[in-house]
C-alpha cells in the first residue's frame, strides 16, 4: 500500500484529475472498468509522477494507504451507485469515498448516509472548471463530515486553483452540501450566460452593431467591473468567423441551446425550497424554448407582420447595456446566494457564504473579480441577508437603474426577447415594493378555498364568509 489516493474512472474529468494530483507530488493509483484507460493514461502521462496502475478493484484498494481515500469519477446515476457499491465491499472503517461527478445533492445525501452506516466517509464533491480546471486547478466543493476534511482537505486545496495565494476549495457543509453548491453554480452560470447573450442581442438587433463589434465592446467590458472569464470567452466567440463559409461563427451556429440539467436542478430545487431565483429560472427556460423548434416554427411568421412591435427608442448605448446586465448580474448571483442559504437552513448545513464567492473567484466558469466583491460584503457583514443590503452594491444598481429600466423597455418595445434581465428588473422591483398584489392572491385564495389571510393591523389567521350578507370576517386561529 503506497497510494496516497486512488482514482477510478479514468475519462477526461477522472484521467486530468488523476495527472493534478501526481503532477503535485501524491502517489496515485488509479483504475478504470476498461483497462485500456488505465494503460493508456500510464503511458502517455506516467512521466508526469507517481502512479499505481490497478488492474482490478482489489488491487486498486490494496495499493491504497489507510485511511483509503478513493476519488470515485464515473458517469453520474446508477454508474455511480454501481460502481460505490463494489468498492464499498472492499473498504473499512474510517476509509474514504469521494463523488467527483456532476451528482444530484439528494443521491448525495442518500449515499452518504448509507455509508456513514457502515464507518465509510462519503464526500460529495463539486469539481468545476472543465477538463481544463481538473488538469490544472480545478474549484472544489466538498461536502461531507468534518473528518474527511481534515484527511482531504490539504490534498483537494492544493490541486485546486488558487486566487491571491488562497485555495479555490473549502469543506462546504455536511452531506449533499458540496454538491448543492456546484449545482447553484452551475444555476448562476445559466443566468450569466443568458445575460451576456440578451446584451449581446441588444446590441446586435437594437443597437446594429457587428459581431466583430460587439466582441470588441465585450473587451472593452472585460477591463472593468464585468471582468470575467465567460465574458472574455464571449468575446472569442463572438470575433471568431467560420472557416467554411467567411460568415461570423455565431451565425452559422444552430439556436437551440443545450443542458446537461444541472440548471434545471438548481429550478427545481429553488421550488422545493421557495427560493426566488427568476433569473436563473429564465435562463433554463429560455435554453429550452430556443431548442423547441415546433414551437417556433408556429411563432415565427408572426415576427414578419411585426405590426407588435413599437418602434420606439429609449435607452440602448452600449453604457445602457452594460449598466443593465451588470445590474441583472447582480440580482441573479444574489438569487443564487439565497437560495444555498435557503438550502443551509433546510438540510442544516453550516456554510459560509462568503468562502462560497471566495472559491469561485478561480478555476471555474463564473470566475471572476465580481466574486471578491460578494466575498468582501460577507466578511464585512456575517450574516448579510442580500448583496443589495450592502452600500457599494445599492449605489451601483441605484446608478443603473435608469438604464436598465429603458434597456428593458427599448427591447419590449423593439420585441428583442430578454427574459432574463427583465426577470432580474422583476425581482428587484419585486423586492423593493412597498405593496405587492400578493394581498389579492391572497384574498382569491380566501374567496374560492377559505384559505384564510392575515391583517397587516393585528396578528391571527381570518376568512372572510364571501357568501354571507355583509361577508362577515372570522378568526380562525383561535377557534373562534
Ligand atoms: P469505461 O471506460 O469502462 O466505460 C465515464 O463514462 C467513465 O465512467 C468511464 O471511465 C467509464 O468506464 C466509467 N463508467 C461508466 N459506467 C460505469 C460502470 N457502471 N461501472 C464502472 N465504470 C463506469
Amino acid at each position: 500500500a503506497s497510494a496516497q489516493i486512488g482514482v477510478t474512472g479514468l475519462a477526461v474529468m477522472g484521467r486530468n484529475l488523476a495527472r493534478n494530483l501526481a503532477r503535485n507530488g501524491y502517489t496515485v493509483a488509479v483504475h478504470n472498468r476498461t483497462p485500456a484507460r488505465t494503460k493508456a493514461l500510464v503511458e502517455e502521462f506516467g512521466h508526469e509522477g507517481a502512479f499505481v496502475p490497478a488492474g482490478t478493484p482489489q488491487e486498486f484498494v490494496a495499493a491504497l494507504e489507510r485511511p483509503r481515500r478513493l476519488l470515485v469519477m464515473v458517469k453520474a446515476g446508477a454508474a455511480t451507485d454501481e460502481v460505490i457499491e463494489e468498492f464499498a465491499a472492499l473498504l473499512e472503517p474510517g476509509d474514504m469515498i469521494v463523488d467527483g461527478g456532476n451528482a444530484h445533492f439528494a443521491d448525495t445525501r442518500r449515499r452518504e448516509r448509507a455509508l456513514r452506516e457502515r464507518g465509510i466517509h462519503f464526500v460529495g464533491s463539486g469539481v468545476s472548471g472543465g477538463e481544463e480546471g481538473a488538469l490544472n486547478g480545478p474549484s472544489i466543493m466538498p461536502g461531507g463530515s468534518a473528518e474527511s476534511y481534515r484527511v482531504l482537505g490539504p490534498m483537494l486545496e492544493r490541486i485546486s486553483a488558487h486566487v491571491d495565494g488562497e485555495p479555490c476549495c473549502t469543506h462546504i457543509g455536511t452531506d449533499g452540501a458540496g454538491h448543492f453548491v456546484k449545482m447553484v453554480h452551475n444555476g448562476i452560470e445559466y443566468a450569466d450566460m443568458q445575460l451576456i447573450s440578451e446584451a449581446y442581442h441588444l446590441l446586435r438587433e437594437v443597437g446594429g452593431h457587428s459581431p466583430a463589434e460587439i466582441a470588441g465592446i465585450f473587451r472593452g467590458w472585460n477591463g472593468g467591473r464585468l471582468e470575467s472569464y465567460l465574458i472574455g470567452i464571449t468575446a472569442e466567440v463572438l470575433a471568431h468567423t467560420d472557416a467554411a463559409t467567411g460568415e461570423p461563427f455565431v451565425d452559422i451556429v444552430r439556436d437551440a441551446a443545450e443542458q446537461k440539467g444541472t440548471g434545471r436542478w438548481t429550478v427545481q430545487s429553488a421550488l422545493d425550497l421557495g427560493s426566488p431565483v427568476t433569473a436563473i429560472a429564465q435562463a433554463a427556460f429560455a435554453r429550452v424554448a430556443s431548442a423547441r423548434t415546433e414551437l417556433r416554427d408556429a411563432y415565427r411568421p408572426l415576427a414578419a407582420r411585426r405590426a407588435d412591435v413599437v418602434p420606439h427608442e429609449l435607452g440602448h448605448s452600449v453604457l445602457d447595456i452594460e449598466k443593465a446586465l451588470y445590474a441583472s448580474k447582480v440580482i441573479a448571483y444574489d438569487q443564487g446566494w439565497t437560495m444555498i442559504r435557503d438550502a443551509a437552513a433546510e438540510y442544516g448545513w453550516d456554510i459560509d457564504l462568503g468562502a462560497v464567492a471566495r472559491i469561485w473567484r478561480g478555476g471555474c466558469i463564473i470566475r471572476a473579480a465580481f466574486l471578491d466583491r460578494i466575498r468582501a460584503a460577507h466578511a464585512a457583514e456575517p450574516g448579510l441577508v442580500g448583496l443589495l443590503a450592502e452600500e457599494r452594491f445599492a449605489a451601483e444598481i441605484a446608478d443603473a437603474l435608469p438604464s436598465w429600466r429603458s434597456v428593458v423597455a427599448t427591447a419590449t418595445l423593439r420585441g428583442v426577447p430578454v427574459p432574463a434581465f427583465s426577470a432580474a428588473l422583476a425581482h428587484y422591483d419585486t423586492l423593493r415594493s412597498e405593496r405587492l398584489p400578493a394581498a389579492l392572491i391572497q384574498g382569491q385564495r380566501d374567496f374560492f378555498g377559505a384559505h384564510t389571510y392575515r391583517r397587516t393591523d393585528r396578528d391571527g389567521s381570518y376568512h372572510t364568509r364571501w357568501a354571507e350578507p355583509g361577508r362577515p370576517e372570522v378568526r380562525t386561529d383561535t377557534g373562534a
